[in-house]
């Protein structure tokens, strides 16, 4: 008794968990304990195994699992002899294996619906972008001509599922690249070949007694994420556009007072907008309308967690209730009928939490599926039909809501929305599309750069608050951030993707730009897969003209401050390999090995112009992130903001 009180005693206020108000008040409502959550289940697990957290436990074979101390004769290799750097480069590049396995399936997914839409065997989806169509067909080689949009799409189905059992030459996508980075990967032989085949790789180089060389296993993990990057992601993107149409700016509501207590609340959650934009188009039907007005609702409420949040903000404007580490406390609420899941970032304790609140928990996909849990199979053929099954079992729940609801009355508008198309049309209006006013920002200084900052959650670290101040610090020193992910959701909840945020927290040169083209200084560019979009936008920066002539010459950076999933490690391997300086707060799996950690943080940057970094404290890592913009403004010549000088005739002449 006395020591479950210390136990209570010592659980963290929830101002101390997260900076963002609605969740800070659903875990005050949780202080007796009633549920766990992830926040608790985080604090139990301290003290956490040093071995693991820093990369140097090995259990790839029988004969471990072998915990390497390094200084230490005897312990200082593993049972085969590998050493402390074979070892976290080994556990690293798996890493990215299953980082770069999970996007590029999600890519898969969406060429083989694209396939089945074009060949006429789906039919509730349709080509949403024929421009988009047109414009991927070109990229892939495909012939356009006058021949039928769903023949054309067919033919971009079939070539990018090809591109994942490709076993020889490279990647299609690659040629979207400035030619000097495509040059740096030929060279480096990183250049990927097919997407599975570079995965399947890293399995096999890592397995006991395989690859040893710290480089050559660092170097097919850099090969690998650009598959993801520069292939399975974009292919997910570029496909997700054709099929559901290409985002273009759009107002949306965000956070837990989105969840509306008069009416069916259905919470889509997971990766994949397959499912999810089918139940968004279910929910408007009549039929289901009817349906929840039959057990006395209002109608239907679809709200977002995590990246399918992110999927249907962008396209209908539904609003993201929360990210990642939010999903059990949106259940507490005691206001979700029905808790909708795909695949990734999903926790298996949602049937468990369910259960006190009267929460449906639903999986979808035949490959991720959960004890407690309904299952209803997500049938591409009979889409609507799925999704409107699905959506009835959260009707069903309506009424055996529990007694004890409460919902958060915080609600924040922003704008979300951003592609790359989009951008460039914001930029330089529909007849004259381009970077050149961001460009042309950049070179005089009222923009100083480019920061992406993305990624997960971590309860290791007070949830929102890395990203929140990171992000403050890059916007008062005139950096324009691009997000996606979790990362884009807590801006979003923190009003930084408003236009208004320009006058409260830019600099005064961000401001003015943000000000005169009525963009918000935190761009919300989508998902986790859509982190492919900000590898485009940079790519237009690139060939826009004025700032180098490839990636690592632009003053542009990458940060995922409270990073948790192998995805994020892909990602940042392959924003490092495409030559962008990227910096992970929380923790990094490498430490405890010196030689793997030098590579990744100094090699690489000789190698591709970037390099990894890692720096917990978030102003410090955006400091680090604008001495970085600041040497890139150097070598291009445009360090000292530039006054711009009219030239009279005299002038003239004297140039002349
Ligand atoms: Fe230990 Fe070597 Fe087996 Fe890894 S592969 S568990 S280091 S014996
Ligand atoms: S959902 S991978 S927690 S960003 Fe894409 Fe969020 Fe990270 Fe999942």
């Amino acid at each position: 008794m006395a020591e479950e009180k210390a136990k209570k005693k010592e659980k963290k206020q929830p101002q101390e968990q997260s900076a963002c108000e609605a969740t800070c008040e659903m875990l005050g409502e949780n202080t007796g304990g009633e549920y766990v959550t992830v926040f608790d289940r985080s604090d139990s697990m301290e003290p956490r195994c040093k071995f693991g957290s820093d990369g140097v436990c090995c259990r790839i074979c029988a004969m471990g699992p072998c915990r390497i101390i390094p200084d230490k004769p005897g312990k200082d290799r593993g049972v085969c002899g590998a050493t402390v750097d074979t070892i976290a480069a080994r556990n690293f590049i798996r890493m990215i294996a299953g980082g770069a396995a999970a996007h590029s399936d999600h890519g898969r997914a969406v060429c083989e619906t694209l396939l089945e839409v074009a060949e006429g065997k789906s039919k509730d989806y349709t080509i949403k972008d024929e421009q988009k169509t047109i414009k991927v067909a070109m990229d892939l080689g495909i012939e356009v001509g006058e021949r039928p949009i769903n023949e054309i799409a067919a033919d971009i189905a079939r070539a990018a599922l090809a591109e994942f059992g490709n076993q020889h030459g490279e990647l299609k996508y690659l040629s979207k690249a400035p030619l000097k980075r495509q040059k740096i990967w030929r060279d480096l032989g990183v250049a990927p070949r097919g997407i599975d085949r570079e995965v399947v790789e890293i399995m096999h180089r890592t397995h006991m007694g395989v690859d040893h060389e710290v480089e050559s296993l660092l170097m097919q993990g850099a090969r690998c994420s650009l598959a993801d990057g520069w292939g399975g992601s974009m292919l997910a993107t570029d496909l997700q556009d054709i099929l559901f149409g290409t985002p273009e700016p759009i107002i949306s509501k965000t956070n837990l007072g989105c969840i509306d207590p008069n009416m069916v609340n259905v919470i889509v959650h997971g990766h994949e907008p397959l499912l999810s934009e089918m139940i968004v188009a279910a929910s408007q039907s009549e039929d289901m309308i009817n349906a929840a007005k039959a057990v006395g609702a209002e109608g239907i409420n679809i709200g977002g967690i995590c990246c399918t949040a992110n999927e249907i903000l962008m396209r209908h404007g539904i609003p993201p209730i929360g990210n990642f580490i939010t999903q059990e406390l949106a259940v507490s609420t005691g206001a979700v009928d029905a808790m909708i899941v795909d695949v990734q970032c999903v926790f298996p304790s949602l049937p468990t939490i369910a259960k006190c609140f009267n929460t449906a928990v639903i999986t979808t996909s035949k490959i991720a599926k959960m004890d407690g849990a309904r299952h209803i199979q997500f049938d591409e053929h009979n889409a609507l039909a799925t999704a409107k099954k699905i959506i009835m079992a959260g009707v069903e729940m309506f009424k055996q809501r529990p007694a004890n609801v409460h919902i958060p009355q915080i609600t924040q508008d922003f704008v979300g929305g951003f592609s790359h198309e989009s951008i460039n049309y914001l930029l330089g209006g529909t007849f004259r599309a381009s970077y050149k006013p961001l460009n042309d920002n950049i070179i005089n200084g009222l923009i100083r750069g480019v920061a992406g900052v993305v990624g997960c959650n971590n309860p290791k670290v007070k949830h929102d608050w890395a990203h929140l101040e990171m992000i403050k610090e890059l916007l008062k020193n005139d950096v324009l951030v691009l997000t996606t992910g979790c990362g884009a959701i807590a801006a979003a909840k923190a009003g930084l993707c408003s236009p208004e945020a320009a006058a409260k927290y830019c600099g005064e040169g961000l401001r003015q730009v943000c000000e005169t083209v009525g963009l918000p200084p935190v761009i919300h560019m989508g998902s986790c897969v859509d982190n492919s979009r900000i590898l485009i936008a940079a790519t237009a920066m690139v060939k826009e003209g004025g700032l180098g002539d490839d990636l690592s010459d632009l003053p542009a950076v990458g940060a995922a401050p409270e990073w948790m999933s192998e995805k994020a490690i892909s990602i940042g391997q392959y924003f490092v390999a495409s030559g962008v300086y990227t910096v992970f707060g929380t923790t990094f799996p490498t430490l405890g090995a010196q030689e793997t950690t030098k590579y990744l943080f100094e090699k690489m940057d000789e190698k591709f112009g970037g390099c990894w970094a890692f720096e917990p404290d978030p102003i410090k890592a955006a400091q680090l992130m604008i001495a970085r913009i600041d040497a890139a403004r150097k070598k291009l010549g445009i360090d000292k903001a530039r006054e711009r000088v009219l030239f009279d005739m005299e002038k003239r002449r004297e140039l002349a």
